[in-house]
């Protein structure tokens, strides 16, 4: 790879520090949730860094935040490279997930425009808005509104963490970035993501290209019963809704373990109402996922904890009611461009390794529209969603490295195949974002 293209490891750190600060809780983890001040804040920040790597920055109609530059050859037609991940957390998330994405993303525009070289396709940098399921119950929503997966009836009234709609939420964001698009003539999308699991970590491997991402179903159950009395309803006569949502919650680990390695699943989150010490709980309402590589076992599993909970209906007596189920099919990753990351790997001197992904990312969206590829670096203990999230620094820019270098290889190569993106989503009754507002 050409020298003068180098990326900045004491950058790197220091922005991603400096970008874990924004929404950051004492615990040393962050809190970030889509069209909050904290998001608004974060675009600021790294629109300001994209700037600097000579990017134009703009924020789309689901405030995705995008930065832009031509390439040598874009009057030709060339495809964008497109690189990104997402700016939203979980609560009490790390600072890397999604972070490292975006904060490397830009780290490789800075090192080419540093570097004074030119692609010759443009490159794009996506900041996703939202990306985890926590806050609207809709996992990758805001790049699958961008790739047309989900239609806006469907997502403006979705209500979120903080009681909004979305169409609510979206229209009270303003970040005063002019408003734009992603180009819609893509070649390629590639994400870097520490890998959220053991595997790179226990092996040893810093670096590796992933082959496939997981598939998930998800949905929201409700459990009714009877609110009642805790201390004159004899036990005999209770509709607990809570010992039901209880019974499901054993009910749900059994049947991944019965599945086996790779499914799992997972009750995450749990509503009681009314919520009182001395009210037998009359309300459940639960967060659920199944995952899983093989996407004969997400059907399978969603068709059996739908079995589970009517027989836990009928022993406690209770009503089960099960949202729609919101399945995406695991997603293999483009053997070319696994291929490609591979060789930048040797090229920094590693050994090339290739590892599924047990988690979810938008790139299992954009491969929808364009081969997308993505680089993993370990987490260190396979810790994520939690503060003690972290990846070595070293790691971190010998990833964004890796990125880089797969950059370079992949516009070497001359002119990506164009996949074009469907028509931008229409505006969610978008707030405004700046006087200066110009659709590209
Ligand atoms: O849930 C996931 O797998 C991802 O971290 N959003
Ligand atoms: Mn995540
Ligand atoms: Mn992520």
């Amino acid at each position: 790879m050409d020298r003068a293209a180098m990326v900045r490891p004491d950058r790197l750190a220091s922005r991603l520090e400096e970008l874990s600060r924004i929404g950051g809780t004492p615990g040393g983890g962050v809190s970030r949730f889509p069209y909050s001040k904290e998001h608004a804040e974060a675009v600021r920040l790294v629109a300001g860094w994209m700037e600097e790597a000579g990017l134009k920055p703009c924020c789309d109609a689901l405030g995705n935040l995008i930065g832009t530059s031509e390439g040598s050859r874009s009057q030709e037609g060339w495809p964008s490279i497109v690189l990104g991940s997402h700016l939203d957390t979980v609560p009490e998330g790390g600072i890397f997930d999604g972070a490292l994405g975006v904060v490397a993303a830009v780290e490789v525009a800075a090192a080419i425009h540093e570097g004074g070289l030119r692609l010759g396709h443009p490159l794009s940098i996506v900041g996703f808005a939202a990306e985890e399921a926590y806050a609207y119950g809709v996992g990758a929503l805001a790049s699958r509104c961008l790739v047309g997966g989900l239609s806006r009836s469907r997502c403006s009234d979705l209500v979120g963490y903080d009681g909004r709609t979305l169409g609510t939420a979206i229209a009270s964001f303003t970040t005063g970035l002019l408003s734009g698009c992603l180009p819609r003539a893509i070649g390629v999308y590639l994400e870097l993501h520490a890998e959220q699991g053991p595997v790179l970590w226990k092996a040893g491997w810093r670096v590796a290209a992933v082959s496939v991402i997981t598939g998930i179903v998800r949905t929201t159950v409700t459990i009714t019963g009877e609110a009642n009395h805790a201390g004159t309803t004899p036990m005999s006569q209770r509709r607990d809704a809570l010992v039901g949502a209880a019974e499901f919650v054993l009910a749900a680990r059994s049947l991944a373990t019965q599945l086996g390695p790779p499914a799992v699943g997972t009750v995450g989150a749990l509503l009681v109402r009314p919520g009182a010490s001395n009210v037998v709980p009359g309300d459940v309402e639960m967060m659920v996922e199944f995952r899983s590589h093989d996407a004969a076992h997400l059907r399978s599993i969603r068709d059996r904890a739908e079995e589970c909970l009517g027989t836990i209906g009928q022993r406690e007596n209770l009503v089960c009611r099960v949202d729609s189920w919101d399945l995406r099919d695991p997603v293999p990753l483009d053997q070319n461009i696994q291929e490609v990351v591979s060789i930048a790997i040797r090229g920094a001197g590693h050994e090339p390794r290739v590892v599924p992904s047990g988690a979810g990312h938008d790139a299992m969206v954009m491969a929808q529209c364009a081969p997308a590829g993505m680089v993993f670096v370990p987490s260190i203990g396979g810790v994520s969603h939690s503060p003690r999230e972290r990846t070595d620094w070293d790691d971190v820019a010998l990833g964004a490295e890796v990125l880089l270098r797969t950059v370079m290889l992949l516009d070497g190569q001359g002119r990506l195949p164009v996949r074009t993106l469907p028509e931008p989503p229409e505006r969610l009754e978008i707030g405004t974002y700046s006087d200066r507002e110009v659709r590209r």
